[in-house]
């Protein structure tokens, strides 16, 4: 009986917005009630930040039971030879020069594994190593950002030779996806032919036929369209794709929360519980976009400027945050607060005080917004965050100036009175708020009993039961 219980291997890449859909898929899967799973979380230590290993903690002691881990050892990188000086995709790279040594260590396993699912961004090492197993194991990926931009990485290695010959106002036709993609909101490295990610988009992207499945963290009502050109045979209509499984929104999980060292924590709840329903703007560019120092000075003088209560997550580094005394972390400024630590998001997203959020549009932030039905103010910086600033326009739940480029440098990209009247904009805006509520409420539905979730989740362990 032991060797046929469900055991279910996952594997996620370096990165809290890459670790944080996995655990939390982790989490949901150990408590649905189909049937009784067992996992096995395979981790690279050390972690890139610091903020990765403290959640694998917190999860592991969450799970004891249920959840064994699996520390791979990664082949020693030289960053001089890597494709890209981001350490998250260094890191990117030495899982996927190191992934055939995942053979011996999955063959090892006991009982032996049920499926695996891994991180969009290891898909050929990985079919390679799960290939050259001694049995068959069913092998998915889980996508940790939207739909839309899947159709890009599912098209790309098809369309990359006209995208050269787009205008820079041009759009890049996939079929199924519409409005089309804009040219402009096309990942910056994948306009250039050489980048690490251009090479991963152009081998990985054919491989997605053999898979048995695509997990995704986005829902229905959220990304109809586009799910339904993937699932549909609309996207790459040659080769196909397997069964996508819209198994989101996921949200903040038990696990995540913050223990014992943020007595300051309970300082921003009692900051949020004193300001009136729906007056506070939340603003945070994610946990690995740092913005220069003279932007951050706009961004102040734009959020003082705006007369609109904040609470501003400021980041300066690119990793993590810079050590600061204690007293700084949290400070009341005019109408807001800026803080300059790790804080829960879902809870703050969650809280009744907050009716806006100015969001990078990493795509857990998209969906964490949706899901609390707090509308948006998109400023996409890098990455897929413009395709998912797409998602949010397309999907009325906020707002996006497309004039504000992209961010990096040392550059003032966006002046400090823009921001301010763009805050206000959003504060001030109907739609979008009528519109984010209605999807949080969709968004309810499909993770309730009998929603979108539960039939993918019970497809899924039927097809890994043995
Ligand atoms: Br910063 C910060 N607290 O202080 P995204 C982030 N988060 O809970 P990213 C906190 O980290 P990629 C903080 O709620 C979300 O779940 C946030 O993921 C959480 O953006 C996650 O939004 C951040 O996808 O990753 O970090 O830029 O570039 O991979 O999208």
């Amino acid at each position: 009986d032991f060797l046929h219980k469900t055991h279910v291997v996952l594997f996620p890449s370096a990165g809290m917005g890459h670790l944080t859909p996995f655990l939390r898929l982790a989490a949901l899967l150990v408590s649905q009630n189909h049937c009784p799973l067992t996992l096995t979380l395979i981790t690279t230590h050390p972690t890139v930040s610091l903020a990765e290993s403290s959640l694998i903690t917190r999860f592991l002691s969450a799970f004891p039971d249920r959840v064994t881990e699996l520390d791979f050892h990664l082949l020693p990188l030289d960053p001089s030879t890597a494709k890209s000086t981001d350490p998250f995709f260094v890191r990117f790279e030495a899982i996927r020069r190191s992934a055939y040594l995942l053979t011996p260590l999955l063959s090892s396993l006991s009982p032996p594994p049920s499926a695996i699912i891994f991180d969009i961004s290891l898909i050929s090492p990985v079919i390679l190593a799960v290939e050259s197993l001694p049995f068959h194991l069913p092998a998915y990926v889980l996508v940790t950002t939207s739909a839309r931009m899947l159709s890009l990485f599912a098209s790309y290695h098809k369309l990359a030779s006209s995208l050269t010959e787009l205008t820079d106002d041009g759009v890049l036709e996939i079929p199924g996806i519409s409005p089309p993609i804009s040219k402009s909101s096309i990942p910056p490295l994948l306009l250039n032919p050489n980048s690490f990610f251009s090479s991963l988009f152009l081998d990985d992207g054919p491989k997605l036929k053999n898979l048995n499945g695509i997990l995704i963290n986005s829902f229905e009502e959220l990304e109809a369209e586009a799910l339904g050109a993937l699932n549909g045979g609309k996207v790459t209509t040659a080769d196909g794709l397997p069964p996508i499984f819209s198994v989101g929104p996921f949200v903040p999980c038990e696990f995540e929360k913050l223990q014992g060292d943020v007595g300051d924590g309970d300082r921003l709840k009692r900051w949020l519980d004193e300001q009136p329903d729906g007056s506070v703007v939340y603003v945070s560019f994610g946990s690995r976009t740092a913005l220069s120092t003279k932007q951050i000075g706009e961004v102040g003088e734009g959020l003082v400027r705006s007369g609109v209560r904040f609470l501003w997550v400021v980041k300066e580094k690119l990793v993590d945050r810079e050590e600061e005394d204690e007293g700084n972390l949290i400070k009341v400024k005019g109408t807001g607060v800026v803080v300059r630590r790790w804080v829960e998001q879902g809870e703050i997203l969650g809280h009744k005080a907050v009716g806006g959020f100015v969001s990078h549009c990493g795509w857990n932030s998209v969906v964490e917004a949706v899901w609390n039905g707090v509308r948006v103010l998109a400023w996409p910086l890098n990455g897929d965050q413009k395709v998912n600033a797409e998602v949010v326009v397309r999907s009325g739940v906020g707002i996006w100036d497309k004039t504000w480029g992209w961010g990096g440098g040392d550059r003032i990209v966006v002046k400090g009175q823009m921001i301010a009247d763009k805050i206000r904009e959003l504060m001030e805006s109907e739609d979008p708020r009528v519109e984010a509520e209605r999807v949080g409420v969709e968004a309810k539905r499909a993770t309730g009993a009998g929603g979108g979730r539960e039939k993918m989740f019970k497809q899924l362990i039927e097809n890994w039961k043995k």
